[in-house]
């Protein structure tokens, strides 16, 4: 039986990773015509995101093996920093972060809450895609011009290609003595990440 990798799941679905990484809110930013409650609904949202994404972070190291620990702990450190950075652009904004979550953003996150169950191969392969999706993402719709320049860099910036590459080499190890049943797991769950991602931009292009 051949190993499911990362690379695999990219190559057989093409249609829904482009769904997830282009978008016209990313050209509309790029562009510098989205409209600033299109901009602040998807700020708001995805800072509220990031809290729960920052939890799918500890469940992750929580289950994985120590010599992954390196990596992890560096993506800890970058939510750390990008907690605060949210909490500026906000307050930049006067934006209140206590918002209610929308059903897009509360289905992103259930799902994530029920990566807890799942074996640490399927929660590294969904860590890395919805990492991968915002990489790709902003960085195909780079650079984009003022006040979103610094939001492409942030996701977009060559570092974060590297520490993406390496979550996708330990995503790799660990489905390379995962059992089918598993392997088809983290099949579904980088499908759902792709739908969810997409789902996650148009909600926000939606705003009123
Ligand atoms: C919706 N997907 C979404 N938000 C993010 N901040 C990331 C991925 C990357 O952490």
């Amino acid at each position: 039986m051949t190993a499911l990798t990362c690379a695999t799941l990219l190559s057989n679905h093409p249609q829904a990773w482009q769904s997830a990484t282009v978008h016209p809110f990313l050209q509309n930013c790029q562009q510098g015509t989205i409209t600033p409650d299109q901009f602040n609904t998807w700020l708001v949202q995805d800072y509220l995101f990031v809290t729960e994404f920052t939890r799918l972070a500890a469940q992750l190291l929580a289950a994985a093996p120590v010599s992954h620990f390196d990596t992890l702990l560096s993506g800890m450190a970058a939510l750390k920093d990008e907690l605060l950075w949210f909490q500026a652009k906000a307050t930049e904004r006067s934006l209140s972060l206590s918002a209610a979550l929308q059903p897009t953003c509360q289905a992103y996150c259930e799902f994530m809450q029920s990566q807890a169950t799942q074996p640490y191969a399927v929660q590294a392969t969904t860590f890395w895609a919805i990492e991968l999706a915002y990489n790709q993402g902003w960085q195909t719709h780079s650079p984009m011009p003022e006040p979103y320049t610094e939001f492409a860099d942030r996701w977009g910036n060559p570092g974060f290609t590297d520490y993406v590459r390496l979550l996708e080499q330990q995503a790799n190890a660990a489905l390379a003595t995962a059992d089918t049943t598993e392997q088809k797991q983290a099949e579904q769950s980088f499908l759902k990440v792709a739908q969810l991602e997409k789902d996650f931009w148009q909600m926000a292009f939606l705003a009123e």
